[in-house]
């Protein structure tokens, strides 16, 4: 069915549908939205729960008494509507102490407090019941040569996300982090920008097991490379920890526009794979209502992202279930893909010894067979334009 429900585990972050439209260009265009009214709004559309940067609940300098009352509304409306925070962030991006970043900041006086600033949230992430904690380094990075030493911020990064897991550890949180990668924007280069940079980066940390990726739909795109693929790397190595969904056409400014929106047939790709490789997280939307739109667009656009979704599904597992589509999946040798390269029992000295496998090979002949993923690729056309 094409209505959200809980059970479809959608969430939204609360500095998505609150965005109030203000860009490099222009000024805000829409009000603030009360956290306690996106919870309501949100939980009315269909939705399974909220996330939050620490700043987007309980605005940065607010009193400890004032930081309670924040936190006690929005505990609130989560009871009321049944909504719940699977993940939370830190904001370690708008405030200027931290335009040269937070855990990589060359300011030494800014790295510890950044590190403060983000357990502290930490503790309310999991009282408010989250399992994930995502870290995107919004400007770890630099826009000069001189002005990062590359290597040495990686000792930084480590540094901090080993005190992190410290911290997690020693108070027994069963909470994971999940490591967000983004090429660039706001800093000209951001360290590990990629899914593969932060893959590698995670498996040079004390704690790599309690450390996976959250990569962003948009993200990748700004970088040229398939969403999709990605996921599928990240899934292969066990760490998509949490996922951002959204919308960017190709190599431009990080777009975030509504899930569907920008790259459609990778969306259909990529809601594929989600659906039949087993992934149970959240189906986090990390977009930006475009600053055109009143209140009304806003929830539109929300209801936008859960809607494409589940059309999405719906044509990928037509696309799956055709006996069509099955014949031509094996035409295009899916199955053989899916063959160990050695046959069971099969050792390399055997295949070295196999004279059917190089010596009397028929390369020529097996260079000519098509593979036939033109007929394959229409018929998934077909299915996503709903002609089949
Ligand atoms: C901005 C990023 C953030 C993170 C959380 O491009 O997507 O919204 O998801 O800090």
């Amino acid at each position: 069915s094409l209505t959200p429900t809980p059970e479809h585990k959608f969430t939204f972050g609360l500095w998505t549908v609150g965005w109030q439209g203000r860009d490099p260009f222009g000024d805000a265009s829409r009000p603030a939205l009360d956290p306690v009214e996106s919870v309501t709004r949100l939980a009315e559309l269909g939705a399974y729960g909220v996330t939050f940067h620490d700043d987007d609940l309980i605005p940065f300098g607010a009193t400890e008494v004032e930081r309670e009352t924040h936190i006690k509304r929005f505990r609130q409306a989560l009871d009321a509507t049944g909504l719940v925070v699977p993940m939370a962030t830190t904001n370690l991006f708008t405030h200027p102490v931290f335009k040269d970043g937070a855990f990589t900041s060359n300011d030494r006086d800014v790295r510890r407090y950044a590190l403060r600033k983000t357990i502290r949230n930490i503790d309310l992430a999991v009282e408010l019941g989250a399992r994930v904690y995502v870290a995107w380094g919004g400007r770890e990075g630099a826009e000069s040569g001189a002005a990062k030493d590359v290597r040495v911020a990686l000792d930084r990064m480590k540094e901090a996300f080993d005190l992190l897991g410290e911290y997690v550890l020693g108070q027994g949180y069963d909470l994971r982090f999940a490591v967000e990668p983004k090429p660039n924007e706001p800093r000209g280069d951001i360290l590990l920008p990629t899914v593969g940079h932060a893959l590698a980066f995670i498996n040079e940390l004390e704690h790599p097991e309690m450390v996976g990726v959250n990569p962003e739909t948009g993200h990748e795109q700004m970088a040229g490379l398939n969403f999709t693929h990605g996921i599928a790397q990240a899934l292969w190595h066990g760490k998509l920890f949490h996922i951002d969904l959204n919308g960017q056409t190709g190599i431009k400014y990080d777009q975030d526009l509504r899930f569907g929106a920008g790259n459609l047939r990778d969306a259909f790709w990529l809601v594929d794979l989600l659906e039949t490789a087993g992934y149970e997280g959240p189906r986090h939307f990390d977009f930006k209502p475009p600053r055109t739109e009143d209140s009304d667009g806003v929830w539109a656009s929300a209801a936008g992202c859960m809607r494409n979704y589940l059309l999405l599904k719906e044509r990928a597992a037509a696309f799956r279930a055709d006996p069509v589509v099955q014949e031509a999946l094996r035409a295009s040798r899916l199955d053989e893909l899916a063959r160990p390269t050695l046959g069971e029992g099969e050792t390399l000295s055997d295949l070295l010894g196999d004279r059917a496998s190089f010596e009397d090979f028929d390369v020529e002949a097996a260079a000519v067979k098509g593979m036939a993923f033109e007929q394959l690729d229409q018929l998934a056309m077909d299915h996503l334009l709903g002609a089949r």
